[in-house]
């Protein structure tokens, strides 16, 4: 599935692009299912377990930011975090033992309104004993310039764990001013719909807003090496079957592989729970414009 240069370019600069991963059939079927979950926020006053929404949603006029744990929410996401040609890109980059991790989602971005994500890396929110651990986002649109593409900085998988934190509690964004983050070397990621993008866990990405009349919808998967396990605090472990149960590549091992990382645990953690746009509304210093209703709200008045 990848070149060699595909591979080099993953571990220097921490992500790449691969052109045309879904067939037709199976494009055409995601995007079909997801609008169909999407329908179901008509009336939906709410976040719920599946559906997280805009600050502008109204019930009578719904606007789905994110759709939450896709594989847990359909069947066929489920399989589809399988689909052998994803399974045998990612092989040669983090071993043939993978686990599907318990998050994930679609991050949809509407037409004139989807939310900006505030720069962050991922392994803020779940570090493990090994770094093996990277997202596979799958266009289900087109993904441009102008519609809010993924943003990433070359190379910081390979540079500090930021701070993550702000009024003593995690916030899942980095206020890149405080941290002296130069983000002007950022890269925007662009592909057809049913192309994927690969980021390493600790690499330095967010998003714009999408001001432009096209949506943007990407699905996130997480996918572990099996034998990185999640550290403490991060993932609730209590079911090894479920843990077990998410192995899409190879098989599971109750040996972990520990290596010399840095780690910053998110704890205590955020106020505001949900998704990484709840997170990130405590955030000070935010980088990307917002919508006018999804204000920082600050804990405690201050
Ligand atoms: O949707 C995007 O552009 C960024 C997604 C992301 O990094 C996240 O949701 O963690």
């Amino acid at each position: 599935m990848l070149t060699e240069t595909q591979i080099a370019q993953y571990h220097d600069d921490g992500y790449i692009v691969v052109e045309d991963v879904l067939d037709a059939a199976t494009l055409a079927e995601l995007q079909a299912v997801t609008a169909e979950i999407v329908a179901s926020a008509a009336g939906v006053r709410e976040h719920t377990d599946v559906l997280d929404l805009e600050a502008s949603h109204r019930p009578e006029a719904p606007r789905v930011r994110r759709i939450k744990r896709p594989h847990a929410a359909h069947p066929f996401y489920r399989k589809l975090a399988a689909y052998p040609r994803i399974m045998a890109a990612l092989a040669p980059l983090i071993g043939e033992n993978i686990r599907l991790r318990a998050g994930g989602k679609i991050n949809m971005k509407g037409a004139e309104y989807g939310a900006p994500v505030e720069w962050h890396q991922d392994w803020a929110f779940y570090p493990h004993t090994n770094q093996s651990v990277l997202a596979v986002g799958i266009l289900l649109d087109d993904m441009n310039s102008s519609n809010g593409p993924l943003r990433v900085l070359p190379g910081s998988h390979k540079g500090p764990v930021y701070d993550h934190h702000s009024f003593g509690a995690f916030c899942g964004a980095i206020d890149a001013a405080k941290e002296g983050l130069d983000v002007s070397t950022a890269r925007e990621l662009y592909g057809r719909a049913g192309s994927i993008s690969i980021h390493h866990v600790r690499l330095v990405h967010g998003s714009a807003l999408n001001a432009s009349s096209r949506e943007r919808r990407v699905l996130f998967y997480e996918y572990a090496a099996a034998d990185a396990w999640p550290l403490a605090g991060v993932e609730h472990l209590a079911n090894l079957d479920d843990f077990n149960d998410r192995i899409v590549y190879g098989q599971p091992t109750k040996q972990p592989r520990l290596e010399q990382v840095p780690v910053r645990i998110p704890l205590p953690r955020a106020p505001f729970q949900g998704s990484i746009y709840e997170n990130q509304r405590t955030l000070t210093g935010r980088y990307f414009e917002h919508e006018q209703e999804d204000v920082a709200v600050v804990p405690n008045g201050r």
